[in-house]
């Protein structure tokens, strides 16, 4: 009789017997196992980026918009066996091998990922370190003007999107994706290491601004978490 094994009962016997489990389930079903993807809890309350984001938009975004990009993902990854196994990062380097579900979902779950990262309650997400201020500075001329130019990169995306701020060939650019499209995808048309990311999509920012992106624009940087940021430079400007 076929045994059928769950996902944690399989986890459970690699780890007691790496041995026995190689020869009870399926090279492709530890695989599988080895690159299902979760969806980790926000490092923060809900309502604690509220003057800027309101509590039922993080729930919504979080816990339905994310959780639904990592389940498609895992999804796609389980019925294509070039897929398994392989990191989040490696999937984004050979992205535009694979089909629309893949870049989607894969996309989506790296750029919230690190969405939810990049933002704290306000007064707790510090400043730019000396480091990334100087650099700011030599690459757009001043902190305000580098703000500027972010804003304008996310209200000028049409549609679905995200605004970045990325490490690119020795500089700090700033630059805007489609939908869940990011800078370390093989075929973006500028490449970089992400600094700082905003979601521009309108389940972002609808229930708290309507159609107003320019205020949740504006607003965003009271709930920027620099110190999260100045260590992705600190890791991308070595
Ligand atoms: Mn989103």
């Amino acid at each position: 009789m076929r045994r059928l094994l769950t996902v944690s009962a399989i986890l459970a016997l690699c780890a007691a017997s790496p041995a026995l489990s190689q020869t009870t389930s399926t090279p492709q079903a530890v695989a599988a196992a080895q690159a299902a993807f979760t969806l980790a809890p926000l490092p923060y309350a809900h309502e604690a980026l509220s003057p800027v984001i309101d509590a039922e938009t993080m729930r919504i975004h979080h816990g339905r918009h994310h959780q639904a990009y990592v389940n498609a993902l895992n999804g796609a990854v389980a019925s294509t066996p070039a897929l398994q196994g392989k990191s989040l990062d490696a999937i984004l380097s050979e992205v535009s091998r694979h089909p629309a579900v893949v870049r989607n979902n894969a996309g989506g779950h790296y750029n919230h990922t690190l969405f939810w990262t990049l933002m704290a309650a306000p007064g707790l997400g510090g400043a730019p370190s000396p480091k990334l201020l100087a650099q700011i500075n030599k690459d757009f001329g001043s902190l305000d003007a580098f703000k500027k130019a972010f804003e304008t990169a996310g209200l000028q995306r049409f549609g679905s999107g995200w605004a970045w701020l990325i490490w690119s060939e020795g500089k700090l650019r700033v630059v805007s994706t489609p939908y869940q499209d990011n800078p370390l995808m093989d075929d973006a048309p500028v490449k970089g290491a992400p600094i700082l990311a905003n979601d521009v999509w309108e389940h972002a920012y609808y229930l708290k601004h309507q159609n107003n992106r320019g205020a949740y624009l504006s607003g965003w940087w009271q709930v920027v978490n620099w110190n999260k940021a100045n260590a992705l430079f600190d890791a991308a400007a070595r």
